[in-house]
């Protein structure tokens, strides 16, 4: 392999000498200064990918939910997931590689490892809207280029887009934008039929992301009267500077469970919801009684999937083969909803953090909804059962509703816009509103904290994430502070996006999931490595 062009052109991206880039729980982050070495090489290895998978991978420079002045890469593998998990070491090596030669001796040796075949690959390349987004992915263009590909630039696009796009071309289907919209404006107008119309509008904060500019796309496709939509905070390819994720959006709104701002207007019982920065997450919210806030999470989210998926699962004429439902969690998931899933006679999964592991596990099932407390998940359609629906007469409402799910709520990735057609045509369908939805379970209190220390690694975890096993005496403090708090429930694990290590606490009160979380969030300052007071 005649490596002299690519390391030409990685001379042009040189490696700051201090990084150690790691593959983390959705591709690479770090400050954007430090990273067109990084995406460089990701351009370099989705074109290796490509020539593996045959068909067109993806990447996205995004740090979706982190700050504007972090950026990131998400890489997308030819099914239109994420990278599969055994490339991640692949990706690591070649991000780490101290001089061009070793770029050079790392993508021969990636080739032989693998035995990948020699050609031209495929590498479609988006952004969000940071401001350093677009020089980033001239980068990734650079390293398609230099390993002989071919980059599609795709431009502006939301992440689960990109996901949805790769799907799809990778199956020689439209895939262009207006397919994307299409989709799922006509998925949602099947399953809202006659419905009526919210007479309220439901009002979306978009992070000042790149879910704004896309939002309003679709509610032009929806139409008005169909999905009244109430736009704040779009900040769009116009935003530059400032408001990325800046007091607003999902990640806001889930963890401080604080109104964004750009929505101080909003009235109590008013029907809100917020993504985040690459739109691939969604929760909704209102503003309760006396002035606190109701959060209907991923969590919420899913219970409204489930209850759908199971009816119209149960309307199909009887079949040889039942098909299977599961939903799948992570920790974070509140053990409410858990108990409200298991108790809708569902199976219950849970996984690792990472909608890599979310999606993996729920493919198991004929129908499989899996989402993050976070608001990150889709539902999933198998084959076989996507195959049978075709098969059904046309006359048969709940075959006919199921498809439209499956194309409108994104199969290669959770998204954002889907979510939100998802929720929305659930409660239509119901007649419900947020107070039925909300009746569902009551949500045990609990907080999510972060902790900084020197080196989050030295926090190991296993059995999910649910206890840790390094550093010593971190378990053991835990598990005292968990027997002291009444219903309580705790639990620590290093943050795959973030130099923080994440904390939650669940408890009968939330002055005792508070206090919980405070004690456990002193627990990792003393024996992770302290930095700055003891909090
Ligand atoms: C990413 C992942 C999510 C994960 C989140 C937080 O979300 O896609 O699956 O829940 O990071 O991960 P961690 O706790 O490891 O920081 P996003 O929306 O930032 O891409």
């Amino acid at each position: 392999m005649d490596t002299s062009e690519l390391k030409a052109a990685s001379a042009r991206y040189p490696k700051p000498p201090d990084l150690t880039p790691a593959y983390g729980t959705a591709g690479f982050r770090a400050l954007a200064d430090l990273l067109p070495s990084t995406v460089f090489r990701c351009g370099v290895l989705m074109v290796a990918r490509s020539l593996k998978g045959g068909g067109n991978t993806g990447l996205v420079v995004t740090a979706s939910h982190n700050p504007e002045a972090d950026n990131g890469v998400k890489l997308v593998d030819p099914s239109g997931c994420m990278l599969e998990q055994a490339w991640e070491s692949h990706a690591d090596r070649l991000a780490a590689a101290d001089t061009d030669e070793v770029v050079c001796a790392a993508v021969q040796e990636l080739f032989r490892t693998e035995d990948i075949p020699y050609g031209t690959g495929v590498v479609m390349v988006a952004h969000d809207t940071r401001p350093s987004a677009a020089g980033l992915a001239a980068a990734a263009v650079a390293g398609v280029i230099a390993l002989g590909g071919v980059a599609i630039p795709c431009g502006l696009l939301t992440t689960p887009q990109l996901h949805w796009m790769v799907r799809q071309a990778n199956a020689s289907a439209k895939h262009d934008e207006g397919a994307y919209f299409g989709a799922l404006a006509d998925g949602f107008a099947t399953l809202v039929g006659r419905s009526p119309a919210p007479v309220q509008a439901v009002v979306v904060d978009c992070a000042n992301g790149v879910g704004g500019a896309k939002l309003r796309a679709l509610a032009e496709r929806l139409g008005p009267q169909r999905l009244p939509l109430d736009v704040r905070n779009a900040g769009g390819a116009a935003c530059s500077g400032g408001g990325l994720n800046d007091r607003c959006g999902a990640e806001h709104v889930q963890k401080e469970r604080a109104v964004p701002i750009g929505c101080a207007d909003i009235g109590v019982g008013g029907r809100c919801a917020s993504l985040d920065g690459d739109a691939d997450r969604i929760v909704f919210w209102t503003l309760a009684d006396g002035g606190g806030m109701t959060l209907f999470d991923g969590d919420r989210i899913a219970a409204l999937a489930a209850l759908l998926v199971r009816d119209l699962l149960a309307a199909l004429p009887a079949d040889e083969h039942t098909p299977t439902v599961g939903v799948v969690q992570t920790a974070y998931a509140n053990g409410a909803s858990t108990a409200y899933l298991a108790g809708l006679g569902l199976a219950v999964v849970c996984t690792l953090t990472g909608v890599k592991h979310l999606h993996a596990a729920a493919e198991a099932f004929d129908a499989g909804i899996y989402f993050e407390a976070n608001g990150h998940g889709t539902v999933l359609f198998g084959q076989r059962l996507v195959q049978r629906l075709h098969e059904l007469p046309d006359d048969c409402e709940a075959a006919r509703d199921l498809l439209a799910l499956e194309s409108m709520v994104n199969q290669a990735v959770g998204d954002a816009l889907s979510g939100l057609l998802l929720v929305e045509a659930v409660l239509r369908q119901r007649g419900w509103g947020l107070a039925e939805w909300g009746a569902l379970y009551t949500d045990l209190p609990s907080r999510q904290l972060k902790v900084r220390v020197r080196d989050r690694s030295v926090v190991r975890t296993t059995d999910a994430e649910t206890r840790t096993v390094a550093p010593d005496g971190l378990q053991q403090a835990i598990d005292a502070a968990v027997q002291a708090a009444p219903g309580g429930r705790a639990f620590v694990r290093p943050s795959g996006t973030e130099d923080v290590v994440r904390v939650y606490a669940e408890a009968d009160t939330q002055p005792a999931a508070d206090a919980l979380a405070a004690e456990v969030m002193r627990a990792v300052h003393d024996l992770a490595g302290r930095t700055g007071a003891r909090p």
